[in-house]
């Protein structure tokens, strides 16, 4: 059974601080839509024995055909973390219940405007990488963007094999770092420590780039 009401979603509909936007962004078949499963099958939405293969998001009927997602798709749920949890948010807030909106974007490179809209309603994104695939174009693509976006992604390791902690580490020195530091250098117009990050990088500028600072420099940036 929906271990949450409508009436205690209502409220909260009305309190900007105890609302949280996030959207699942990463390359195709890397388990956003069977995270989602899991996550509904938690709020009792759904019935454990189906959750991961119902990919109750997938609602359209070529996406269940095809068993792959097309279009981003929202579903809310209701949060009321304990009160030690509490403690840890930082941010403002009215009344211990949150209000937490979810978006699954599609992976497939085709539908990759999808993810862009859903990009421009959330405030953070749950990066999920696969270790036995590792890191995949469309991971990346879509990671960039969102740092374009000035979106800080949190990242979800997802395996169904054990023990890939070296690959997990790999892509925060590799891919995540790096994306981090030159996102801080160029957003803080520190112009010195661009250009090294730059160099060690091996960005190759074009001319027209040369005079960009800010988002517009952080933009050609992460398009090479
Ligand atoms: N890669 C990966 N797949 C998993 C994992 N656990 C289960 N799967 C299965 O792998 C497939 C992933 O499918 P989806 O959840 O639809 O993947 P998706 O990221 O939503 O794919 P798109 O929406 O097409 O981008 C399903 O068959 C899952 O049952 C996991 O930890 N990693
Ligand atoms: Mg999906």
């Amino acid at each position: 059974m929906v271990n949450f009401t409508v009436n205690q979603i209502r409220p909260i509909m009305h309190k900007k601080a105890n609302i949280r936007n996030m959207a699942f962004i990463t390359h195709v078949d890397h388990a956003k839509s069977t995270l989602m499963d899991f996550l509904m099958c938690k709020a009792g939405v759904i019935a454990s024995a189906r959750s991961g293969e119902t990919c109750f998001t997938n609602t359209r009927k070529d996406e269940q055909e095809r068993c792959i997602s097309i279009k981003s798709m929202a579903i809310f749920l209701f949060y009321k973390p304990s009160e030690n949890n509490l403690n840890f948010i930082k941010q403002s807030r009215d009344g211990s219940g949150f209000l937490i909106n979810l978006i699954n974007s599609p992976g497939h490179v085709d539908f990759s405007s999808e993810v862009t809209a859903a990009l421009h309603v959330t405030d953070s994104t749950l990066v999920m990488v696969d270790c036995m695939s590792g890191m995949c174009v469309q991971t990346q693509m879509v990671l960039c963007q969102a740092v374009t976006k000035g979106i800080k992604p949190q990242v979800q390791q997802v395996s169904q094999q054990p023990n890939d902690k070296k690959l997990l580490l790999t892509f925060y020195q590799l891919i995540l770092d790096p994306i981090f530091k030159v996102s801080d250098a160029i957003m803080n117009f520190k112009k010195e420590e661009t250009a090294k990050l730059i160099e060690k990088l091996d960005i190759k500028w074009d001319s027209e780039d040369k005079d960009k600072e800010g988002k517009s420099l952080l933009k050609a940036v992460m398009r090479r």
